[in-house]
C-alpha cells in the first residue's frame, strides 16, 4: 500500500487526476455536467481510486491540500469547457476538513480569480457526515460559498443520522440519493418509498433532485416517471477521462 511519503511526492509532482463522470437531466435527456472522481497516477502502482487516496490522505492530514489540487484540477476543466462554448457545470467532493481549514474564503475566491470561471458551475457536494457538527463554523463557511454562487448539494443522503437536520439549518441546491435506495428501486417496495418521499421532500424544498447509481434501463425509466430531476450510473455514462469525456461529449452536440 502506498506511503504517507508516497502520497506526499504525489501531491508535489501532481500525480493526482480527474476522472469525470456525466451528470444527465432526466426530463430533458441532455448532459448538465459531471462529478469530477479523483484518480492517483501512482509511478509504481498504477492508476489508484478514492478509497486508497482519501483515507491516506486523512489519516496524514494531506486532505486539504489534497482538495485544493482537485478544485484546481475542476476549475481548469470548468475553464476549458468554457472555452470550447460548452454550458456544463461541475462537482466536486469536498470533506469536512477543507470546509474547516484555515483562510478558506481568500484561496477560493483567488482560484475562481485564476481560472476566471463562474462560481455557479462548481458544485460542491457535501456529504451528511461532512457536514455533521456543522451547526456553527462549517454553516458559516458553507454560506458564504453558497453567496458566492457555488451550489452546494448534499451527497450520500439517507445514509447519515442527521439528514433532515442539516436540510432545515442549511440551504442545498441539490440532494443526492445514495445509490444503495436507487438500486433496490425495481425490487424493493420500501426502497421505491424512501427514494419517492426523498423526491417529494427535495422539491418541497426548492432543491433539484439527482438519483446516483442508476444500473439499468428500468431504473432510469421508473426514476424520470416519478420525476428525478437528475441522474448518474453506469447505464447512463461510465466515468470518463477528460479526453473520453471531450470525444464523447462532442457527438452528443
Ligand atoms: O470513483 P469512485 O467510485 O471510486 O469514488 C468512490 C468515492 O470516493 C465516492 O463516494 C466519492 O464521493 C469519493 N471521491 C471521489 N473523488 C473524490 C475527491 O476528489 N475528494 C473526496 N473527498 N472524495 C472523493
Ligand atoms: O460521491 P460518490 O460517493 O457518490 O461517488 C460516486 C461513485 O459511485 C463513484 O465512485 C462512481 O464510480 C460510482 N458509481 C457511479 N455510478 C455508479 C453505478 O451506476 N453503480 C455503482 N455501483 N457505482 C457507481
Ligand atoms: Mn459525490
Ligand atoms: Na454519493
Amino acid at each position: 500500500a502506498p506511503t504517507a511519503e508516497d502520497l506526499a511526492r504525489g501531491l508535489a509532482q501532481r500525480e493526482l487526476f480527474l476522472v469525470l463522470q456525466p451528470k444527465f437531466d432526466l426530463g430533458l435527456n441532455r448532459v448538465v455536467g459531471a462529478e469530477a472522481l479523483v484518480r492517483w497516477q501512482e509511478p509504481s502502482r498504477g492508476v489508484l481510486s478514492p478509497d486508497v487516496i482519501i483515507p491516506l490522505a486523512e489519516r496524514h492530514e494531506m486532505i486539504v491540500e489534497l482538495t485544493w489540487q482537485v478544485l484546481g484540477l475542476a476549475c481548469r476543466q470548468l475553464q476549458r469547457w468554457r472555452r470550447a462554448g460548452w454550458d456544463l457545470s461541475l462537482s466536486v467532493n469536498v470533506p469536512a476538513a477543507w470546509i474547516k481549514s484555515a483562510d478558506l474564503f481568500e484561496d477560493f475566491d483567488s482560484l475562481i480569480d485564476q481560472y476566471d470561471i463562474a462560481p455557479r458551475d462548481l458544485i460542491l457536494e457535501v456529504t451528511e457526515s461532512t457536514t455533521l457538527g456543522c451547526l456553527g463554523y462549517a454553516r458559516h463557511i458553507l454560506a458564504g460559498l453558497r453567496q458566492r454562487g457555488c451550489r452546494l448539494s448534499l451527497d450520500d443522503f439517507g445514509t447519515g443520522y442527521s439528514s433532515l437536520m442539516q436540510l432545515h439549518r442549511l440551504t442545498f441546491d441539490e440532494l443526492k440519493v445514495d445509490r444503495s435506495f436507487i438500486s433496490r428501486i425495481e425490487q424493493d417496495k420500501r426502497a421505491e418509498a424512501i427514494a419517492l418521499s426523498i423526491l417529494d421532500l427535495g422539491h418541497r424544498l426548492d432543491m433539484a433532485v439527482v438519483a446516483e447509481g442508476i444500473e439499468t434501463p428500468e431504473q432510469h425509466a421508473l426514476l424520470r416517471a416519478a420525476g428525478y430531476d437528475l441522474g448518474q450510473g453506469f447505464w447512463l455514462a461510465r466515468p470518463l477521462s477528460a479526453k473520453d469525456f471531450s470525444h464523447w461529449y462532442q457527438q452528443l452536440v
